[in-house]
């Protein structure tokens, strides 16, 4: 009776607080040290000094909490509530998700022309997710390679790939590897693979640089990095801890700049550390970024037969 009593008044003062702040659970599918979870947790931080007595964000981890390719999964499912993940990682969960790699405009201009709003209507629809936004962009993915080329023909090379290179890189003639990023370093350590697919930034963080020789130019698409949450939770969300968290993303993305100063430094860095670019003449230049563009819609759009080519029409710069 007594105890009842005690915890009936206890539950009284602990209900509005609990009704005001909720505790999100952030996952990442990329490995704790690579810059996009450093950029991840200076975030989270600046959100849980804003966001007391309305949202907290608790990092679990990253692929040691959650493997990179089941990172959709436990979203959708709602064994997390957000994720930050490339789409190229839950492809498994629908196939569009790899898409936002082939935008040729920056987020903010998404928010603008409608391809946020259609994105999301996919995402809600097809993932049971929230797009929160987009935390990485203006960094051109490369082929790394370990063996020269002259040209763009990868006939006889194993390349590491995620969906992203799929195509381009199969396109090309490449024998194709899938891995995480937490594999590759094994993989070019035991000349398992010949290249890899990353973006411009990054390749120091795993010291991938230590077994990379060359990187071809120019880069393609745009790596893309993104924040998506369980829709349930979401929509479950007051409509205050929704615009706050909204706003916070939005924020980010503001700063997605940096990027742009970090590609050209990661650049001159692997110029240093012994990395040599290897470029084609013009033509040939134009050709191969064609290629990935059209070898990479065609992926969408042939998994995607209704919502690819909507997707294309938002993504593509009109020229
Ligand atoms: O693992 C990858 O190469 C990959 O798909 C990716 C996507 C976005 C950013 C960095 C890597």
């Amino acid at each position: 009776m007594r105890y009842l009593a005690a915890f009936g008044i206890a539950a009284v003062f602990a209900a509005p607080a609990a009704a005001q702040e909720v505790t999100l659970r952030v996952v990442s599918a990329f490995p704790e040290n690579s810059v996009y979870v450093k950029r991840l947790e200076n975030w989270i931080e600046r959100v849980n000094a804003e966001g007391k007595g309305v949202l907290q964000l608790n990092f679990i981890g990253g692929p040691k909490a959650v493997p990179t390719f089941e990172m959709g999964k436990a979203v959708q499912g709602g064994v997390v509530d957000i994720g930050m993940a490339a789409g190229a990682f839950y492809t498994n969960v629908f196939p569009e998700s790899d898409a936002l790699k082939l935008a040729e405009m920056v987020v903010a201009e998404q928010r603008r022309n409608g391809a946020f709003a259609y994105i999301n209507k996919v995402w809600n629809e097809k993932g049971n997710m929230q797009y929160l936004g987009r935390v990485v962009e203006n960094q051109p993915f490369h082929l790394y390679l370990n063996k020269e080329i002259s040209k763009p023909d990868l006939k006889g090379l194993k390349i590491r790939i995620t969906p992203v290179y799929r195509d381009f890189f199969g396109a090309m003639g490449a024998t194709l590897m899938q891995t995480a990023p937490g594999e590759v370093y094994t993989a070019l350590e035991r000349g398992v693979v010949d290249g890899y697919g990353w973006p411009v930034g990054g390749i120091f963080d795993l010291n991938w640089h230590e077994k990379t020789k060359y990187r071809v130019d120019p880069g393609f698409y745009d790596a893309e990095v993104s924040l998506v949450a369980n829709l349930k939770k979401w929509s479950g969300l007051t409509a205050k801890q929704r615009e706050f968290l909204q706003q916070q993303v939005v924020n980010m993305e503001g700063r997605n700049d940096f990027w742009k100063a970090y590609g050209a430094e990661e650049i001159k860095r692997q110029t240093a550390s012994g990395i040599k670019a290897i470029t084609f003449d013009a033509v040939t230049t134009a050709a191969f970024r064609k290629q990935a563009y059209d070898s990479g819609w065609a992926g969408v759009i042939k998994l995607s037969p209704v919502h690819g080519p909507a997707m294309q029409k938002l993504l593509t710069k009109k020229q």
